[in-house]
């Protein structure tokens, strides 16, 4: 048996219960009891960013064999656990870079091109009425990534086609690479005019963005975060935000979600998504196909595609 905790991919579903027997958690009332009616058979988690397999799940699935992600980050997966009882873990790396890294260009230019305050101007029936407030530009602003991975070089080669000068922050500076390098996050900030979160989240990461940071961002200063909420300090954030001392902020992801603070509604100068970084139809396809990639390798005892541990 294959389970899935929650619903994520409907193509993925399909093709999963094609090939195996899939155990869809959500739409069970009784899930604990499920669980225990089901752990002698259950070989395998479909798990995703909000939902991964923590120590009580893997607790309770003694049969369990392999966590395959549908997602790049596996936060939400006790990789100690999964060690510890050789219970292995796969992701889908580099088919979702190209849809976040186009996502973080999407939402810096919505924050400084006012992109969604223009559109409810416009519906509210605002532009036959009033006149119209001027925006910022983006071309050659200072972009500063934190986190120069997969998805940290695609944003910064798309930024690159905006005349955008790059600098970045991570573990250790890759010298092959033309951009600026700050081996301290404040710095990094402080020179920079739009900062992307695209790191991991680990122990190390979580909370990386803190007042410290958000203030050497400062009031002309716009944060992205296509990461995961932990990455930043939310209610620094907020009250920066509503301070006027954080400039603006583009966000996919959320502390709490899909619990977002209900002060950002107010402000004209934050743009919301809900964590849709990945949500095309054609990553959607290659992400389900990778995973279902790797359960098939597993089971069949061939190398894993794209193996964590
Ligand atoms: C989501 C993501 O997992 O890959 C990741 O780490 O955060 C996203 O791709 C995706 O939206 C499916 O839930």
């Amino acid at each position: 048996g294959v389970l899935m905790p929650v619903p994520m991919s409907t193509y993925l579903e399909q093709e999963l219960e094609k090939r195996f027997n899939l155990l869809k958690l959500w739409t069970v009332p009784q899930k604990t009891q499920f669980l225990k009616d089901h752990s002698g058979s259950i070989r395998a988690v479909v798990g995703n960013a909000g939902n991964g397999a923590d120590a009580e799940l893997i607790e309770t699935l003694p049969k369990l064999e392999i966590v395959a992600s549908f997602s790049v980050g596996i936060d939400k997966v006790d990789l100690n656990k999964c060690r510890e009882k050789g219970i292995r873990v796969t992701n889908t790396p580099d088919v979702l870079t190209d849809d976040v890294a186009d996502l973080a260009i999407g939402l810096a230019l919505a924050v400084l091109r006012r992109l969604c305050e223009s559109d409810r101007y416009l519906r509210s029936g605002q532009w036959k009425k009033g006149d119209y407030k001027l925006t910022t530009k983006f071309t050659g602003k200072t972009v500063g990534i934190l986190g120069l991975g997969r998805i940290g070089k695609a944003v910064a080669k798309r930024a690159e086609a905006f005349s955008c000068p790059i600098s970045y922050h991570s573990r250790t500076e890759k010298p092959e690479l033309k951009y600026k390098y700050y081996p301290c996050v404040v710095e990094l900030a402080s020179n920079c005019d739009i900062l992307v979160v695209v790191c991991a989240l680990t122990d190390e990461t979580r909370h990386i963005i803190n007042r410290e940071v958000i203030d050497a961002l400062g009031p002309k200063g716009v944060l992205i975060n296509i990461g995961r909420g932990p990455h930043v300090d939310e209610p620094e954030m907020v009250s920066a935000l509503l301070e006027g001392r954080l400039g603006g902020a583009g966000l996919d992801v959320y502390e709490n979600e899909p619990e977002v603070p209900e002060q950002l509604f107010e402000l004209e100068n934050v743009v919301l998504l809900p964590h849709v970084g990945s949500d095309t139809v054609q990553t959607d396809t290659a992400m389900a196909d990778l995973v279902i990639g790797n359960l098939e390798a597993h089971f069949s005892n061939k190398p894993l595609l794209t193996p964590v541990v």
